[in-house]
């Protein structure tokens, strides 16, 4: 690509505020893209992950741009994309907690299903269909029930949550639309991926997060569910690389993003203490399971039942080698190395913290 190619190139990215649309609008900016985000009004503050990639536009031609907008209304996005006639767009907004899905099923279908099929529709009534590349995110979550592993492209699906359900209509409908109107519409089916900045209530930073907090004495215990569950984790800045890959590729077509690997979130647990010095030491069976911490001697993780889910993702594990193949994408960041990142991170904010004022229980 040109530097004049990457000055024409614009993208829209829906969900620019969640982890994955700040790490993807940054690799953009860097790439030399003029880079839409869509927000959504809040009555506080919502934009911390991208205030750092923020200028101000009265000062001239700024290459970030945010607008207002919900992936619920469709006269905001076809507003949007007539504004900004984007090139690529990064369907990444969604309600993307699994659990969270299960009590606000109807708004996780709405945004998460029927909300892709507005951006679809919205470049067809515009006419755009050759003009802009689509990008669906896509997951592992649509694996569900364990029919093959390691899980490719051509595994079934077998949904196991509201959330998986509606990302279902979500990929669906984005092959559908390539199909029917030739549109360059992709599916990225993303494998779990995590950050410093990865939402708090997701199980990776939940652990990280505790984990600093324990060790500087701003907490005591650590309330979790199913310790058995498998996951493969990769790192949320290597797979931002393979988005944009896949809209780069000479055909659309759909692609599993994973490392390869499956932990437990027992061995996530463990990993994580670990950076701190810890070392676990699981006694019990079931709600009854603890983590003691022989490092202090503390017991440090129990279990809360509520964090179980109506039905579990058992075992994920991806197998990558379609990206590699035709996209040359691989993931770059080793777990222990994930783990590390998101200690470190986490052990800074609880030092504010307490540097703030805060108190050790
Ligand atoms: P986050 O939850 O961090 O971010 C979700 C984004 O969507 C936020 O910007 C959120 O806004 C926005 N959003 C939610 N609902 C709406 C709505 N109705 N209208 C407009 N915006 C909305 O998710 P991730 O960054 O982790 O994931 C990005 C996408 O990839 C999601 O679609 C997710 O389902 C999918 N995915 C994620 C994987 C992962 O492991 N991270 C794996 C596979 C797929 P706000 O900040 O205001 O809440
Ligand atoms: P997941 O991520 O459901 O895989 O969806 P999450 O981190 O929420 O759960 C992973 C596994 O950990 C188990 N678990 C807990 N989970 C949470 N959140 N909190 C707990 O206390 C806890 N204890 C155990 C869960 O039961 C589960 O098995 C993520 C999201 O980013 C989706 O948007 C994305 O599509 C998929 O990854 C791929």
């Amino acid at each position: 690509m040109t530097a004049q190619d990457a000055k024409q190139r614009v993208a829209l990215i829906t969900g620019v505020t969640g982890q994955d649309g700040a790490y993807l609008a940054e690799y953009l900016l860097g790439l030399g893209y003029t880079v839409h985000g869509i927000k959504r009004r809040s009555s506080s503050f919502n934009t911390a992950r991208v205030d750092h990639l923020y200028e101000d536009p009265h000062t001239g031609n700024v290459p970030f741009l945010m607008h207002y907008g919900d992936m619920t209304d469709s006269t905001n996005l076809i507003r949007l994309v007539q504004q900004i006639r984007p090139t690529e767009i990064y369907n990444l907004a969604a309600q993307s907690h699994v659990a969270v899905s299960f009590e606000s099923p109807e708004y996780t279908a709405n945004a998460d299903a029927i909300g892709v099929l507005r951006l679809l529709e919205a470049i067809r009534i515009l006419g755009m269909e050759k003009e802009t590349r689509f990008y669906q995110a896509s997951t592992s979550e649509l694996y569900g029930l364990v029919q093959e592993v390691p899980q490719r492209e051509t595994t079934p699906f077998y949904p196991r949550s509201p959330y998986a359900a509606a990302k279902l209509y979500g990929y669906w409908i984005t092959v559908n639309y390539r199909e029917a109107y030739g549109m360059f519409a992709s599916n990225g089916i993303l494998f779990n991926h995590e950050s410093p900045i990865r939402g708090e209530t997701f199980v990776t930073r939940k652990i990280t997060r505790a984990v600093a907090r324990i060790e500087t004495g701003l907490e005591q215990t650590l309330y979790l569910g199913n310790l058995d569950a498998k996951r493969d984790w990769g790192h949320a800045k290597d797979y931002v690389v393979g988005m944009h890959k896949i809209l780069q590729a000479d055909t659309p077509d759909d692609f599993v993003l994973a490392t390869g690997e499956t932990r437990s979130v027992r061995e996530f647990v463990e990993l994580a203490f670990k950076e701190v010095g810890g070392a676990i030491e699981w006694r019990g069976k079931g709600v009854d399971e603890t983590g003691i911490d022989r490092k202090s001697g503390k017991t440090v993780v129990c279990i809360d039942p509520q964090y179980f889910r109506p039905t579990e993702v058992d075992l994920l594990i991806g197998d990558p080698s379609k990206a590699f193949k035709k996209l040359g994408w691989k993931a770059q960041t080793s777990l222990a190395d994930l783990v590390k990142q998101m200690v470190a991170g986490d052990l800074e904010i609880a030092r504010r913290e307490i540097a703030n004022g805060k108190h050790a229980v």
